[in-house]
């Protein structure tokens, strides 16, 4: 078990032969680049590789016509002149004489992927594969795609797994689907109904439809047609310069509260990387990070069967090391913080300095990301139960360890004496290895940790441990308690502390570093909060340090909390410290520390809506703290509109 890795030299025989700058980007040295750089990480070695395969005539029917397939089969008897003939009947197409084994070779390895990961021998994979395939269509090739490897990879799910809520495509968006054109074919709209238990969603430079492929249905208000009712969701970027804060406000507010609603049993990831930083074609401004980041978010789905397929990525450098980071995150490691402050773009211009400053907006439009997040959120309300009662308030303004070592006992007397419930026996020799444990993570020495504390205990060593954290060097530390927990009184709240606490009562936003969430009953509700709330402010906060502490009557399943460990591995580049009440659920301490090791966290089980008293109270918080919390905002301003 692992992660795959598919690959084949011979897919690197494709080239272009004539003068096209258009097709100039789409070169051999994208995947030898990628593979360079995995090798000389140690991260090729990690994987399980496998040498992709052809995929069959008749595997390529599943999506594509006979004639196409013989079609391109035909290209490689042909000569250059004819080669480029037939390419110029397409847009941006170039055909090689190895076009079609390449192209056999890109859709048997999606195929490859998805047996792995479907039969169990790995966790999740990445195939390294072109030409790419997202753009292609049923009986043509475009956009430097000839088959649809994804799209094929899809049906191979759902006809030879069986599977109900397969593919929940996330194409072309992570290490995804983003960047460039967008690739409708495979979205459900193509042909009604023809992709049945899809959930498809893309997000695309389109710049309103001023960015090829220019299509009407790539944008928000495409949502799927009849019993595909939004299955397709479409966040169409409307200004290039999209950066890390804007893919992960995208994720958050939109493409995951609907995965999780969704529920799927398989991700497929069209990964194009023409959504980072200095790629060419897509004029975006994620960082490689960010790919190590969303790609732990989709671990969180299907059990962690996430199979990821090159699309596009013309930069060599962002490719090869946005390639290093997916690998990384497929194989659990923690994803490296986020550079920068996350603040999602607002409007154009905010991002004016840099290489692409000197691009003009559209003069009457307003843009911005969370125009977009907020134009798709609307279109895809009356379809899913996790956007719906929300707008009105909205748009308002490296391992686990289990310790053994502790801190001289004198030193933990020390630190105890302000707690009774801390001053002998268990609880001291306990609090003793939480203030090493604190020490270790924040030195790197360790990469999370989990300690079950006597529940007399838990809130003394807590308060203690949040003071060894600041002590011991934390610039900011981020405190999720679940339960009944009081902050602690005299806890300073000058910003180096943000506590966040789920319990039973009202949400209350006491202060900007000091947020009651309300105890949500449903799991709608629950991923609302996580998604919506807790996370949003947790990587706007960007802590050196999570304490993620369950409490007394915390109420979560272990699958919630399982999965709020999880994602809590984002803001602090995995530093996490959990601190569990020893009784009454022994188990969960070891679920705990197998998703703090990378694990993925298992399914919550069938959706239930929030009701809609509690989503108005989390909006109304949200709606507190957003002009705060920049992260928080899935609107822009009403009336903000960029003239000219
Ligand atoms: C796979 C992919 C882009 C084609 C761009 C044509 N295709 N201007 O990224």
């Amino acid at each position: 078990m692992g992660t795959a890795l598919l690959y084949h030299e011979d897919m690197t025989a494709a080239r272009l032969l004539w003068d096209d700058p258009q097709c100039a980007i789409e070169t051999p040295e994208r995947l030898t680049a990628a593979l360079e750089r995995l090798r000389r990480r140690g991260l090729e070695r990690r994987c399980l590789r496998l040498a992709a395969r052809e995929a069959s005539e008749a595997e390529l029917g599943l999506v594509h016509s006979p004639e196409y397939v013989a079609l391109v089969r035909g290209t490689e008897a042909l000569d250059v002149e004819a080669l480029r003939e037939l390419s110029a009947q397409y847009d941006a197409v170039y055909f090689h004489p190895s076009t079609y084994h390449c192209a056999r070779l890109a859709a048997g390895a999606a195929l490859q992927l998805v047996d792995a990961v479907l039969t169990g021998a790995a966790h999740n994979g990445l195939a390294l594969v072109r030409p790419p395939g997202h753009h292609s269509q049923r009986a043509a090739a475009n956009g430097f795609c000839v088959f649809n490897n994804v799209a094929l990879a899809a049906k191979h799910a759902k006809q030879s797994y069986g599977l109900h809520r397969a593919p929940s495509i996330s194409s072309r968006m992570t290490p995804g689907e983003l960047g460039v054109g967008h690739g409708p074919f495979l979205g459900p709209h193509s042909g009604s109904g023809a992709w049945p238990g899809v959930l498809y969603f893309s997000w695309h430079r389109y710049e309103y439809r001023h960015f090829w492929p220019f299509l009407r249905e790539s944008d928000a208000d495409a949502v799927g047609r009849g019993r595909g009712l939004g299955f397709t969701v479409n966040l169409p970027w409307n200004q290039v310069g999209m950066g890390n804060a804007d893919y992960l406000a995208a994720f958050l507010h939109v493409l995951l509260p609907l995965a999780f609603e969704f529920d799927p049993e398989l991700v497929l990831v069209s990964a194009g990387f023409d959504s980072a930083i200095g790629d060419p074609e897509g004029q975006m401004q994620a960082t490689p990070e960010c790919f190590a980041h969303l790609t732990q978010l989709l671990l969180a789905l299907a059990g962690g069967r996430v199979c990821a397929v090159l699309e596009g990525g013309y930069h060599l450098e962002s490719l090869a090391e946005s390639v290093c980071m997916t690998v990384q995150a497929l194989l659990g490691d923690p994803a490296p913080p986020l550079p920068g402050t996350l603040v999602p773009c607002r409007r154009y211009g905010e991002r004016g300095e840099g290489r692409w400053a000197g691009r003009r907006p559209h003069p009457t439009l307003p843009r911005s990301a969370l125009e977009s997040i907020q134009s798709v959120r609307a279109a895809q309300a009356p379809h899913w139960a996790s956007l719906q009662h929300q707008e009105a308030t909205l748009c308002l303004p490296p391992g686990v360890v289990r310790q053994e070592e502790a801190a001289p006992q004198e030193e933990a007397e020390a630190w105890a004496r302000p707690h009774g419930a801390l001053a002998q026996g268990e609880a001291l020799t306990v609090l003793g290895k939480v203030l090493c444990l604190v020490d270790r993570i924040l030195d790197g020495q360790v990469g999370s940790g989990i300690t079950a504390i006597p529940a007399p205990a838990l809130a003394a060593t807590l308060d203690v441990s949040i003071r060894r954290g600041l002590f011991h060097g934390a610039q900011r530390l981020l405190c999720v308690a679940v339960g009944q927990l009081d902050r602690p009184p005299d806890l300073a709240d000058d910003g180096r502390t943000l506590w966040l606490n789920f319990r039973d009562e009202q949400a209350a936003a006491l202060s900007v570093f000091h947020v009651s969430v309300p105890l949500p009953g449903a799991t709608g509700g629950f991923l609302s909060c996580v998604l919506g709330l807790v996370l949003p402010l947790a990587y706007g906060f960007q802590p050196d340090l999570v304490l993620v502490v369950l409490g007394p009557a915390h109420g979560l399943q272990d699958p919630q909390a399982a999965l709020l460990v999880t994602l809590l591995r984002g803001p602090a580049g995995g530093r996490v410290l959990a601190l569990v009440e020893e009784e009454p659920k022994p188990q969960l301490a070891g679920i705990l520390a197998r998703v703090l090791h990378g694990e993925a966290p298992p399914s919550l089980g069938p959706f239930s809506a929030a009701s809609p008293e509690f989503t108005q109270a989390l909006g109304h918080l949200r709606g507190q703290l957003e002009v705060h919390w920049k992260m928080l905002q899935v609107a822009g301003e009403a009336g903000d509109t960029v003239l000219s």
